[in-house]
């Protein structure tokens, strides 16, 4: 389905939302599309790359109406990596502190790493002419979910300075190919170190704007309520806006709940630094917390993406293991313990310390 792995765990065939199955993601830096995460809230639109049209509008002197190939032609092209990740990640470990009801309990899947190829965003506001009242860009998209209210395309804003700011992109391929019709074809916006929210698919309007967009997806959805908060009866600006992700990290292999050998085995995941951040040192403990060792950070695929990482353990036999990771950033700041003081009714933002229990055989 959608051109994705077999084995892809979908949480929804329609709306489609997958993740790769665990472990997956430690195979390599940039993720095959076939085992890239998709997050999708309506049905994915089919699209005509050839009569597509980008409009560039709101609080600017010169709208623009851009075709695919106007947008080659009169800006210079970008290719770079970024991880994605979903708000959403790891909602399942804080489901299991507190149900989360109509919400899927997304594993550590829901974040993939690409290398993405298109302008800058910044190149084509300026294109533009922002009027000195420009203090947030927001996208529109086609698609329609059913969840919001009311009936709209899916949307979303990032601030002025953000959109501004070169690693921000249109895109219109991924991993050297055209964008896939799940993954926003025939453009995307991408942008790197905020919940992958903002990073709209299928992108036909950018709106210069003075305040965020009212869009449902921005004003009401994929905000952090306070843990007494009923997300049904949430209004426009409750609760904190999601924008900048959050430190975080994963143990991909071994999965959680399997087994290995007793002795050597080398433990890898993801660690990701939030804006502005790198991750600084991963550490690792195989006996639930009591002694920590430093992983090995492997070379990042850029500045925008995860790092994946690895630390050898020598596990005893026939034994139940539970490895911890956690990640610290270059300002000092460590990944909170525990999903407990994170929990919030949506779900979001999970980035506590990740645990696996693994089983060594006699
Ligand atoms: N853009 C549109 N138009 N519609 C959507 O449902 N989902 C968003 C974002 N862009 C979405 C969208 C969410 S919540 C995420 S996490 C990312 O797309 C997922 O991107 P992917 O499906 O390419 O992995
Ligand atoms: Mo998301």
């Amino acid at each position: 389905m959608w051109g994705k792995r077999d084995d892809m765990v979908v949480h929804e065939r329609e709306p489609f939302n997958a993740e790769p199955p665990p472990g997956v993601l430690a195979d390599a830096p940039i993720t095959p599309v076939e085992a890239f995460y998709s997050r999708n809230h309506g049905p994915v639109p089919g699209t005509d790359r050839d009569s597509w049209r980008l409009a560039v509008a709101g609080l600017v002197d010169r709208p623009l109406s851009l075709s695919l190939s106007d947008l080659r032609r009169d800006f210079e092209p970008c290719t770079l990596a970024v991880t994605l990740q979903c708000a959403g990640n790891r909602r399942a470990g804080m489901a299991a502190v507190r149900e989360i009801p109509g919400e899927d309990p997304w594993g550590d899947g829901a974040t993939s790493t690409a290398e993405w190829t298109g302008v800058r965003l910044a190149d084509v506001l300026a294109a533009a002419r922002p009027t000195g009242r420009a203090a947030h860009v927001a996208f529109e998209a086609v698609d329609v979910s059913p969840l919001a209210r009311p009936a709209q395309p899916y949307g979303a804003s990032i601030p002025f300075a953000k959109a501004s700011a070169p690693e921000v992109l249109l895109a219109w391929a991924m991993n050297g190919r055209p964008l896939p019709a799940a993954h926003g074809a025939p453009l995307r916006v991408v942008v790197p170190g905020y919940i992958g929210a903002r990073s709209v698919k299928w992108v036909r309007r950018v709106v210069v704007r003075a305040e965020p967009s009212d869009n449902y997806f921005q004003a009401v959805a994929y905000r952090l309520l306070p843990p007494d908060a009923d997300p049904d009866r949430a209004g426009p600006g409750d609760g904190l806006s999601l924008g900048p992700i959050a430190l975080n990290s994963a143990i991909l292999r071994p999965a959680d709940g399997t087994s290995v050998p007793p002795g050597r085995t080398t433990v890898r995941g993801y660690a990701l630094a939030g804006e502005h951040r790198r991750v600084a040192r991963v550490d690792l403990s195989a006996d639930g917390g009591a002694s920590w060792r430093q992983a090995e950070l492997d070379p990042a695929a850029g500045a925008y993406t995860w790092q994946l990482w690895h630390a050898d353990v020598t596990l005893p036999p026939a034994s139940d293991v539970e490895l911890i990771a956690r990640a610290w950033d270059d300002t000092g700041a460590l990944q909170p313990e525990s999903p407990r003081a994170l929990w919030n009714p949506k779900g979001y933002a999970n980035n506590s310390w990740p645990r696996a229990t693994i089983h060594t055989s006699p």
